[in-house]
């Protein structure tokens, strides 16, 4: 197909520029400020004083990382970020460095967002982790539970959204922002809501896969008080392995032999509720 090809060039030409993270959370039907409600991040160590956008977009490569948590230095609330109060079966959302091109009224136009969005093909995920105190003190090295799973195309994905696209493209592609639920039977706490997008590459190429993460501190209610235990759960870092087959292939835009719908999705299962 000639308008996938175009694609695929292009990504090949900016692609060390196309990475982000997800710096915005959505709740109450409104979203908040850069970094309001999520952990602040580090920029990556350049060796170099001078840190540019570049330092602070790039992506997580080795999933035994710690930063494979929450971003880069982020499993400390050095930010001490907001906590943000949310209903158990109500919607959440995350938003990609924001504000280029995206709607939000009052948005601060970041020096980092030269690509607004979910650049790279791959699944896309979230999470919640119970801490057993405050959120500013928890590190996230707790239990941790797959609340989403976006692979295919969806309601939400970025047109165009044809059969060709339904085949061949992921759901997050090229999104702005992504919006889901906290499940309804959901304990009442504290948590870690971690969002994850997944590029896929093979070990061989580069770094290998990359890994975008971010986390929000939020309290769940449930008043309802209709609860159930959540699982199966597993330890971030611990849930991915480099080299693993679910995560390292090449499925990339311009790749028409890969179909989505055989992806096979890395454990843990998602969790309903
Ligand atoms: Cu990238």
């Amino acid at each position: 197909m000639k308008s996938s090809s175009l694609v695929f060039i292009g990504a090949l030409l900016v692609g060390v520029n196309g990475h982000y993270f997800f710096d915005r959370l959505m709740f109450n039907n409104t979203w908040s400020e850069p970094w309001e409600y999520i952990r602040k991040i580090s920029p990556q160590n350049s060796g170099s004083d001078i840190k540019t956008d570049y330092d602070y977009i790039i992506p997580i490569v080795d999933p035994s990382s710690l930063d494979l948590r929450c971003g880069r230095n982020a499993s400390t609330a050095w930010s001490y970020p907001k906590t943000a109060v949310i209903r158990a079966g109500d919607t959440v959302g995350f938003a990609v460095n924001t504000t280029v091109g995206l709607p939000i009224p009052g948005a601060t136009i970041m020096p980092w967002d030269r690509w607004p969005n979910l650049y790279h093909p791959g699944p896309a995920t979230a999470w919640l982790s119970p801490a057993p105190g405050a959120l500013s003190e928890y590190t996230g090295d707790g239990d941790w539970v797959k609340i989403l799973s976006v692979v295919g195309r969806t309601e939400q994905s970025e047109p165009p959204n044809d059969e060709y696209h339904w085949k061949h493209q992921w759901g997050t592609y090229q999104a702005k922002t992504w919006n889901f639920t906290i499940p309804a039977t959901t304990p009442p706490g504290n948590y870690l809501l971690r969002f994850e997008h997944i590029y896929p590459l093979p070990v061989n190429s580069l770094q290998g896969a990359q890994f975008y993460t971010n986390c929000a501190h939020i309290k769940v209610l449930n008043l309802a008080g209709d609860i159930s235990t959540p699982g199966p759960t597993v330890k971030i870092p611990g849930v991915y392995a480099f080299g693993q087959k679910e995560i390292y292939f090449f499925a990339d835009v311009g790749n028409e032999t890969y179909d989505i719908r055989d992806f096979v999705e890395p454990k843990p299962v998602v969790w309903r509720g």
